[in-house]
């Protein structure tokens, strides 16, 4: 079966290998199922719009049939047997994607300190004139993005007071070193989920933000094994649904 994982720039050199929290995702579910996967990366979300409509990345082509967003392949993945996805498992991803996703793009793009590294990393090849302003103008968007979803509304001191609270509620919840996050006999949409958005906190762009989350030992000891977790052994419980309705109307 052929997939190909479309996403943004490799970031392998920088120690991770997508900057994007919703491809890490993707990227470690795709590895945890012992799924070959060849990867397209394109300069900007919006480059796989032919796709996806909503211009964002990751999409997965399936035999070349497009699976749009990280949420969609996972149940994709679920559906053909390569990772669990219990009702509870579900409810962490969901918390990942939006409100541990928050903090992610809050310490790239609103921290003042993160900003510059941010920006070298996310605009490398753009030509200096433009840089002076197409990145800023983005990050006006993003803030005010950031502003709409009640995640920088109240200032840093009360967003940074929040994501470490959440830390420590995590901290105390982990389960051990290479368990599942909801205690299933093998791993689930939550534990991909919450390994893209955590581990997208803890990358050179946010040092104080990955500071915070290496100081909780059972929440770090928990992401380190996930990502040096073995691979799947049984590739494939069930055959894939290579022809099942992708998109189906609600
Ligand atoms: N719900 C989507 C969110 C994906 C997402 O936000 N991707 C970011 C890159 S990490 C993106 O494409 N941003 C550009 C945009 O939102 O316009 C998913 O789970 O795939």
């Amino acid at each position: 079966m052929s997939l190909v994982l479309c996403e943004l720039a490799d970031a392998s050199p920088a120690g991770v290998l997508s900057y994007s929290p919703f491809c890490l995702k993707v990227h470690h579910a795709l590895r945890l199922a012992g799924l070959k996967y060849q990867r397209q990366h394109g300069g900007r979300p919006d480059a796989w719009r032919a796709y996806n409509p909503t211009g964002q990345v990751p999409v997965l082509l399936v035999e070349g049939r497009p699976v749009r967003d990280s949420t969609e392949i996972l149940r994709w993945l679920v559906d053909g047997g390569h990772l669990c996805g219990t009702p509870e498992a579900w409810l962490w991803e969901e918390l990942a994607d939006s409100a541990l996703n928050g903090f992610v793009v809050a310490a790239r793009w609103a921290d003042p300190q993160n900003w510059k590294r941010t920006r070298e990393a996310y605009f490398p090849g753009m030509p200096a004139p433009l840089k002076l302003f197409v990145p800023s103008l983005l990050r006006r968007g993003v803030l005010r993005s950031l502003h709409a979803r009640d995640i920088w509304r109240a200032g840093p001191e009360r967003c940074w007071d929040r994501y470490k609270r959440l830390l420590d509620a995590l901290d105390a919840r982990a389960t051990p070193p290479g368990t599942s996050w909801v205690g299933a006999e093998r791993w689930t949409v939550a534990d991909v989920a919450l390994y893209g958005q955590l581990r997208s906190l803890d990358t050179a762009l946010t040092p104080v933000q990955g500071a915070e989350l290496r100081d909780r030992p059972r929440l770090s000891a928990w992401l380190d094994a996930l990502q040096d977790a073995p691979v799947a052994s049984a590739v494939s419980l069930h055959p894939i649904p290579a022809q099942r309705d992708l998109h189906p109307k609600r």
